[in-house]
């Protein structure tokens, strides 16, 4: 078994410069900083429309020491493909091509591009940081917002359909890794990104990534918040790496232990504030039964 890294000998190497323009409390920042100390400095980014775009700065300002590809929308696993081609073209064999996109241009918008790169067995990192709305444009719903909750575009009674179920949709496609972290697990994140490295072939991390403004609570709170969604057993960190699914960190932690109640997250947030106590209590009979196949 690897060892698992912890605040003692994480890298102290950055690539990300002190100061960039997302907001206070953003989970992104410390998803992206942890997730480029794991990368390295051999490492490619492509980075479609997103919040990720804001932090990265807007030329001829830059807050990232990598170097990067800003492409549209819907190519990203395209793009990442054509990456690789020209790396593999120049001999850089070694260098990480990663694609970095948020949910709305993973789970929506880019998912084709991102299928066929999996089809195809890409070498590439895809990693997904899911704020679960479109939140660099205002807060829209995405197919990963939440059943119930408020955005700019389900303002009454909250979003009606479920959570689209990304990490499984592309686990379907039979890659070599798959995994899921959190923002509030760091050093969890770090390590599932630096295995990801040692692996070849498309390799997909899904990484659940409070926001804020968007999920309207106090940036002082992005670590509560992100520990509750794992704590409640909403949002569960695992790998299936060959098929082989198993649930790592602070969820396997939770096995055979008391799970708090899902209305214990959904209180911390106002996004959630319309949530009837019938969908409280259908989320928590499927957390429930979820766990039970555990
Ligand atoms: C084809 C296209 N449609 C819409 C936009 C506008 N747009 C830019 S960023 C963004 C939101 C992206 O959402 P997500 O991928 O979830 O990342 P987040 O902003 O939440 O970090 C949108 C809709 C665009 N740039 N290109
Ligand atoms: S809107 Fe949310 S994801 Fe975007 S920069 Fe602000 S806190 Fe980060
Ligand atoms: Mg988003």
């Amino acid at each position: 078994m690897e060892k698992a890294t912890t605040i003692l000998n994480l890298t102290e190497e950055e690539f990300v410069h002190p100061g960039n323009r997302a907001c206070s409390g953003c989970g992104l920042s410390i998803v992206y900083r942890i997730g480029l100390k794991a990368l390295g400095k051999d490492t490619v980014l492509v980075v479609p429309p997103s919040c990720l775009t804001v932090l990265q700065g807007l030329y001829p300002v830059a807050s990232t020491k990598l170097p990067c590809v800003n492409v549209t929308f819907a190519s990203t696993g395209a793009a990442a493909t054509g990456v690789r081609a020209a790396m593999r073209a120049l001999k850089k064999n070694n260098v990480n091509v990663v694609a970095w996109a948020g949910d709305g241009g993973t789970g929506d918008i880019g998912i084709q591009a991102l299928s066929g790169a999996c089809e195809r067995g890409e070498d590439i990192i895809y990693i997904c940081y899911d704020n679960e709305a479109y939140m660099n444009t205002g807060v829209q719903r995405s197919g990963t917002t939440p059943q119930g909750v408020l955005t700019t575009t389900t303002p009454i009674h909250g979003k009606l359909q479920e959570k689209k179920d990304v990490p499984s949709i592309i686990a379907a496609h039979k890659i070599g890794y798959v995994a899921t972290a959190s923002a509030a697990y760091p050093l969890d994140l770090y390590d599932k990104v630096k295995k990801a490295t040692t692996i070849s072939g498309p390799r997909y991390i899904h990484v659940h990534t409070p926001c804020p403004p968007g999920w309207n609570f106090d940036p002082r709170y992005t670590i509560k918040v992100g520990k509750l969604a794992v704590k409640t057993g909403l949002f569960d960190l695992y790998e299936i790496e060959n098929g082989v699914f198993k649930l790592t960190g602070a969820s396997h932690y939770l096995l055979g232990k008391t799970r708090l109640p899902v209305s214990e997250y959904f209180s911390t947030q106002g996004r959630f504030k319309s949530l009837d106590a019938e969908i409280v209590k259908k989320v928590q009979q499927q957390v429930d039964a979820k766990w039970a196949t555990y």
